[in-house]
């Protein structure tokens, strides 16, 4: 004899339940889901110039920590050297210079970047080093630039320099300002890749 509390009884509170489940989610989705928008990630630039110096740098920033992983190879430098490695402020690449000066959105004084961020140019990544057959194999990581926000680097330049950056310890007015890297050896503009 069937019981009239088998398996058959249940089925209207369970379908009231699935209902409920799904007007909730249908509810979710309208009113409560926050707006994911696709965030940028990666970067590409591709330097050249009035020397024979090229290369192509990538930048990858992690969604965890937000800090930037730049990667590249340079070649045609002056061998077996430290070359300025910045960001500059301009994506205009019409010539280097046209790129500005130093990305420095805090409007603070040159230096390393291992400095915090009131003792150093957003924009200033330190050096490069050339070896014997001026070549440079970039890898480094900061956590003060990024690729979205007011602190991107997207659309700007990055630059070469011919010289050594002194990262603000140079002892002159200049120092503070550029570093004394000299001449931009190549630039190029950082744009979205995928
Ligand atoms: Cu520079
Ligand atoms: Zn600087």
């Amino acid at each position: 004899m069937e019981s009239p509390y088998g398996p058959q009884s249940k089925r209207p509170l369970i379908i009231t339940a699935v209902a409920a489940f799904a007007a909730f989610l249908l509810f979710w989705q309208v009113f409560l889901k926050p707006e994911t928008l696709p965030i940028i990630t990666k970067a590409v630039a591709t330097v050249s110039g009035d020397s024979q110096v090229t290369g192509t740098i990538t930048f990858t920033q992690s969604a965890k920590t937000g800090a930037v992983a730049i990667k590249g190879e340079i070649k045609g430098l002056d061998p077996v050297a430290k070359h300025g490695f910045h960001i500059h402020q301009f994506g205009d690449v019409s010539s280097c210079m046209a790129a500005g000066p130093h990305f420095n959105p805090f409007g603070v004084t040159h230096g390393a970047p291992t400095d915090p961020k009131t003792k150093r140019h957003v924009g200033d990544l330190g050096n490069i080093q050339s070896d014997r057959n001026g070549v440079a194999s970039i890898e480094i990581k900061d956590s003060l630039i990024s690729l979205s926000g007011p602190l991107s680097v997207v659309g700007r330049a990055v630059v070469i320099h011919a010289g050594t950056d002194d990262l603000g310890r140079g002892d002159n007015e200049e120092s503070l300002k550029t570093g004394n890297a000299g001449g931009r050896a190549a630039c190029g503009v950082i744009g979205l890749t995928d």
